[in-house]
């Protein structure tokens, strides 16, 4: 009886070995924007396909809008091991390094196929930055051009002073300046709310942001100004990702390559629609001419020097491999 117990009990033990050696590792992951938006739609088809293509063994959950950590706080997260993976924009860490603003200099890649060849000299420096903060680099996808909304007409800059601007980085905050606005740093998840309650009253981003927050409720005018292509990328804690076998590894790497094009397809193919969604509910949707493109060029201008000359070799050599290449 005690012999056959024993024998049951190394049965047991072996079978719960095997069983653990192949259970799942449940990553939660957190993003900073709303689940219809397509970052979002792409980064549950980017978990999908990483749970199909390991057999299961990696099973991502998706968290958009901020639900399970606010968009500020995702980076944190993930470098302290609260969550495993993460997405969020990219150049929100300009404080930290510049280089993570290159996506973000005004006039500097305006076109899917600039950000594309912006993206392919800048990645291997935010790779290498990430890799010193214990963060796996694994895809980033831009958003549609950036453009300015306003509650107003606005011809120029002298129709800007004064405006409570809302920003989402240092660069849109530096606009705002150069502008004559009041910056005011808001989430994407919290614009509606800023612009209800009055916080802010105009904004620089994408029709896909102005979409999502239906700002036609607050707002009136779209200005296209195809500034930058800001990106998104999605990154893991290299505690995390080391605890993953090499399969696994090189399995996420090539969907992650995947959801890198699939998510740059969708922007571009949805990039005109929004501003049509904009224009039907309401909003005047034109592109910034006249003296108000001419000073918002002089400005870029300001930012793009400011940039180079703070940003270092590094910097410089990813911006002068772009320019070579155009
Ligand atoms: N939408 C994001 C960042 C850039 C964009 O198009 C936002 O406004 O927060």
């Amino acid at each position: 009886m005690n012999k056959l117990l024993k024998i049951l009990s190394v049965i047991a033990f072996s079978l719960f070995s095997i069983v653990n050696v192949n259970a799942a590792e449940k990553w939660d992951m957190p993003m900073a924007y709303s689940a219809t938006n397509f970052h979002s739609q792409n980064g549950v088809m980017f978990a999908d396909a990483v749970r199909i293509a390991t057999g299961g063994e990696v099973d991502i959950t998706v968290h958009p809008g901020g639900s399970l950590f606010k968009g500020n706080d995702i980076k944190k997260a993930v470098q302290t091991g609260q969550a495993p993976i993460g997405e969020r924009l990219l150049s929100a860490h300009q404080n930290e390094s510049l280089l993570f603003g290159a996506d973000s200099i005004p006039f500097l890649a305006t076109s899917y196929e600039a950000s594309d060849k912006l993206w392919k000299h800048l990645e291997p420096a935010i790779r290498k930055e990430l890799d010193s903060q214990g963060l796996e680099l694994l895809y980033a996808v831009p958003w549609p051009a950036q453009g300015l909304y306003f509650k107003k007409e606005v011809s120029s800059i002298a129709d800007t002073k004064g405006v409570k601007f809302r920003s989402y980085n240092n660069a849109t905050a530096r606009i705002a300046e150069l502008m004559g606005m009041l910056p005011v740093q808001v989430e994407a998840a919290e614009l509606s709310q800023a612009l209800a309650t009055g916080v802010a009253e105009s904004f620089v981003s994408s029709g896909s942001t102005g979409y999502d927050r239906k700002v036609w409720e607050h707002l009136t005018h779209f200005y296209e100004v195809n500034a930058w292509l800001p990106r998104n990328y999605v990154f893991v804690n290299k505690k995390a990702w080391k605890k993953l076998s090499k399969k696994n590894q090189d399995i996420i790497r090539g969907v992650a390559k995947m959801a890198e094009a699939a998510g740059t397809a969708r922007s571009e193919q949805l990039s005109g629609w929004y501003l049509t969604q904009l224009a039907a509910n309401g909003m005047k949707v034109q592109v910034a001419e006249g003296q108000l493109r001419t000073d918002l060029e002089k400005i870029g201008k300001t930012m793009a020097d400011e940039w180079i000359a703070n940003a270092g070799p590094e910097g410089k050599k990813v911006v002068d491999a772009f320019k070579a290449e155009k």
